[in-house]
């Protein structure tokens, strides 16, 4: 378990857009979640999102092309398996929770709710982005939890991060037309170059705010990578009626 106070992880999460903690899930839990995942994977166990749906780089083609049917996500992990939801609702993620927001915690089914999987062979790199682009809340202060089920490290695709960038403010040219912050601009590439990649050891967790920038690269290793993710909000932060946000019932964690 780390030796930051909840309260010091809390401020950390507030201060930079990220914190690590190490070792929140015991190991012997983070193998029965690898084994379910690897199982579920093997089975194609729906709902899944493959990689030929998003076609970020790296990606193939289209379901026809060879690795075609590489999966990226076990969608809706929370009705997966009652180990992913208990996890999902554990009572130290609630109470972590319960202190960053100040209020009752909320868990958003419309968002991540996945079990990401990155493969080496067809496992595509994600460009820099913030996870609130696509999401409608009152409020755009969301926090997603990021479970290492195995180690991640630059080599198999693990994230990138800029420091302290949930708190700042662009104007939309910094992005492109999928929201993705633009790498090719001086002064994107200024900011990015003070990114971070913390390395995971399997239980660990990064929390990180819907406005951090964060990417991830390809898997070059040779093990898939899972990780598991689910995303929180307090219960006055609610999702805008009619968008996708509001598409699927939350949960009172
Ligand atoms: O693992 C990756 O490629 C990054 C995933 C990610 O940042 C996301 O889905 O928002």
């Amino acid at each position: 378990m780390s030796a930051q106070s909840k309260i010091e992880q809390v401020r950390e999460l507030r201060e930079r857009g990220f914190v690590v903690v190490k070792g929140l899930v015991p190991s012997e839990r983070c193998e029965a979640i690898k084994e379910l995942a690897v199982r579920q994977l093997n089975e194609a166990a729906q709902p899944l999102e493959y990689e030929a749906d998003l076609r970020y780089p790296g990606a193939p083609e289209s379901k026809h092309a060879p690795g075609g049917h590489t999966v990226r996500r076990l969608l809706d992990a929370y009705a997966r398996d009652p180990l992913l939801r208990e996890w999902a609702t554990a009572p130290e993620i609630k109470g972590w929770m319960e202190l960053y927001f100040g209020e009752s915690p909320r868990l958003s089914r419309a968002h991540h709710n996945c079990m990401m999987t990155k493969h080496p062979a067809y496992g595509s790199l994600t460009g820099w982005h913030r996870d609130a682009r696509y999401w409608s809340f009152e409020r755009d202060d969301l926090v997603s939890t990021w479970l290492a089920v195995g180690t991640e490290t630059v080599r198999n695709g693990g994230l990138w991060f800029v420091p302290g960038s949930h708190a700042m403010t662009f104007t939309s040219e910094r992005f492109d037309a999928q929201k993705f912050f633009r790498a090719d601009l001086p002064e994107n590439e200024a900011l990015l170059r003070t990114a971070v990649s913390p390395e995971l050891a399997p239980g660990d967790i990064v929390f990180f705010h819907c406005n951090t920038l964060h990417s991830a690269g390809q898997n070059l290793s040779d093990e898939v990578k899972f990780s598991l993710v689910f995303t929180y909000h307090g219960a006055s932060n609610v999702p805008l009626p009619g968008t996708r946000s509001a598409s699927k019932p939350e949960v009172a964690v």
